[in-house]
């Protein structure tokens, strides 16, 4: 007879497997909550768009449909992604003529800044992919100007990567725990 602790474990392994399918590599910012700081003149309905997973058409105009701010570098969004993700790419649309930092968090430390440089044409403009060549964990994102001509705007903000993969270790560990079950149920 196999005992309940080793179908437990089984179900779980299988859960925890098939999870790891259904979140393939992806935007795992998509979504996101989005809060701010700062004095921003877009509309307030405007935040969530930064994450909604949709580029404006290159060369959009800088205030249309966009999250904007004036005349100071100090305002920031910030992106909480609610639990460690590995990451290996970031990916920023925002006004042409400025630069921008996307700041990456791992439990309120600072992980890793992606700066981004301005761009050709005019208006609202993708960069170039921000690729890292190791991957990193974090569970945040804070986004802000770093200079430019005073105009500053973002349409898109994307972080690519998987969730963090449950160490071997914690599975060794629940493996250890249903044998142990298993065992006191045999002796018993
Ligand atoms: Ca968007």
């Amino acid at each position: 007879m196999v005992c309940k602790p080793l179908i437990l474990l089984l179900s779980v392994t299988m859960m925890l497997s098939a999870g790891g399918a259904a979140f393939a590599y992806s935007n795992v910012a998509l979504n996101q909550p989005v809060t701010h700081s700062g004095t921003f003149g877009s509309t307030i309905d405007k935040f969530p768009t930064v994450d909604d997973g949709t580029f404006l058409a290159e060369g959009t105009h800088w205030q249309s449909g966009t999250v904007w701010w004036v005349n100071s570098l100090s305002p920031t969004l910030t992106i909480a992604l609610g639990m460690d993700y590995v990451v290996d790419k970031f990916r920023v649309q925002a006004d042409n003529n400025d630069t921008y930092a996307l700041y990456a968090y791992d439990g309120g430390l600072l992980v890793h800044t992606a700066n981004f440089s301005t761009y050709g044409g005019g208006g609202m403009r993708t960069r170039p992919d921000y690729n890292l060549v190791t991957p990193i964990t974090i569970d945040s994102l804070v986004f802000k100007a770093t200079g430019g001509d005073n105009s500053y705007s973002v349409s898109e903000i994307q972080a690519w990567g998987d969730p963090i993969p449950l160490p071997a270790s914690v599975l060794l560990l629940a493996s250890g725990l249903a044998g142990l079950g298993c065992w006191r149920r045999i002796r018993g």
